[in-house]
């Protein structure tokens, strides 16, 4: 099978209006964005492609692909990939090198499913105040899959990993277009890597992968920021040593031994370590933000809550900017890693603003900060609001 993207990458918006592969829209102040293999999705950046879902799509359990948000660093991205001649290239400290075909890992190991969020590190960076550079994303720069694929550690099996190696580092078919720019390259510790769950997706939805989200492989990682979620997998190496490339040492680096990636803006923590699993975060879906509710009227509130895959104990609400907090109730989960659906009944008596809070908690009692700010904007998860309007 062949997969083509016929994004043109564009450099300005005045080139875009003459294009028709690419087609942007506005709607309210968000810049909307047609991509191959895409509905409309919000615009952050063309070159390399950033697109963020729309935040009605969270009404569902799952993301659909076609409106999966997309998260590239480096702008020369393969534009076409050949399934049929794609390799995954698995070597360094192992006993036996592996050079596999995607019909190599559909046929010769056993398919593994799993339902987990993929978040990026930076979703909702553009809520942190004081503000910070980086993509400004909303709450769409994440989404729920259920992907299918080989755990890693057969592959690794297969590979006669070297039990005492210390890291996996993953590549990608992206590679820098300027010299001097560090190639994408994550890595995870051996244990971790072999923990069963940790796995290389070739199908997402029970469909091929977008080409913009990694197609062929991506690697999945439950419980993990996406940063680590690497696409176009096409190279495994296995680290006697530690593995210390850039996008492990320098980027995607919080705050050491801090809770929720917390740090103080005044006086920034001295020791950084990288980005790990995620941390305890809920939001409201819907109604929209200053959406007006009517004197009387039964409203559902609606909106999503997660972790890193301990699961979430309780959700609360607060409908008086959280003076008090009432109790949420929880759908059924969807399993560990994925997110869970709230809904939260309320019949306003009163005319006025509302400013509503939500806060997750999950089953080892961690919870959401009132305040949270960190120089990168990762790990957004400052207690949320939303202000309702009733007439
Ligand atoms: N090869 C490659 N993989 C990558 C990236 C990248 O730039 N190149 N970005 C990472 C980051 S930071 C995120 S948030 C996720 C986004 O995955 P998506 O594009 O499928 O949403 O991919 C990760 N994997
Ligand atoms: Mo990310």
């Amino acid at each position: 099978m062949r997969f083509k993207i016929l994004i043109l990458f564009l450099f300005s918006f005045a080139l875009l209006s003459c294009n028709t592969e690419y087609t942007t829209s506005n709607t309210n102040t968000e810049e909307m964005v047609k991509a191959e293999g895409k509905d409309e999705m919000i615009l952050l950046t063309e070159r390399a492609p950033n697109l963020e879902t729309p935040l009605h799509y969270f009404l569902l359990d799952y993301t659909p692909n076609e409106v999966f948000f997309v998260r590239w660093h480096l702008a020369n991205m393969p534009k076409e990939i050949d399934e049929d001649t794609f390799k995954l290239r698995v070597g360094g400290a192992v006993g036996k090198p592996l050079l596999l075909s995607i019909k190599d890992l559909k046929e010769k190991f056993k398919p593994y499913t799993l339902s987990s969020l993929c978040v990026c590190a930076g979703n909702a960076r553009s809520f942190f105040n004081p503000r910070v550079a980086g993509a400004q994303w909303k709450n769409g720069g994440m989404g729920n899959a259920k992907w299918t694929g080989v755990k890693l550690k057969d592959i690794l099996e297969m590979a006669e990993v070297n039990p005492k190696a210390l890291d996996v580092a993953f590549n990608g078919a992206d590679a820098p277009p300027l010299a001097g720019v560090a190639d994408f390259v994550k890595s995870l510790k051996l244990p971790h890597a072999m923990d069963g769950e940790v796995m290389i997706a070739y199908e997402m939805n029970g469909k091929p992968l977008p080409l913009l989200n990694g197609f062929p492989l991506k690697l999945v990682v439950p419980g993990y920021y996406a940063t680590y979620w690497v696409g176009m997998l096409n190279e495994i190496k296995v680290y006697d040593t530690a593995y210390n490339g850039y996008w492990m040492k320098k980027a995607y680096t919080v705050p050491s031994g801090l809770i929720n990636g917390n740090e103080n803006h005044d006086s920034l923590a001295k020791k950084t370590e990288p980005i790990g699993k995620m941390d305890v975060r809920s939001i409201f879906v819907s109604p929209e933000p200053n959406a007006t509710l009517e004197l009387g009227e039964n409203n559902e509130l609606n909106g999503l809550a997660f972790d890193g895959g301990d699961g979430i104990q309780k959700v609360e609400i607060s409908s008086d900017n959280g003076k008090t907090w009432k109790v949420a109730k929880l759908n059924p989960s969807l399993g560990k890693y994925s997110w869970r659906r709230w809904k939260y009944k309320w019949k306003p008596t009163q005319t006025g603003t509302y400013k509503f809070m939500v806060k997750a908690t999950n089953i080892k009692g961690e919870t959401q900060p009132p305040h949270q700010w960190n120089r990168s904007g990762y790990m957004r998860n400052e207690i949320e609001t939303l202000e309702l309007k009733v007439k």
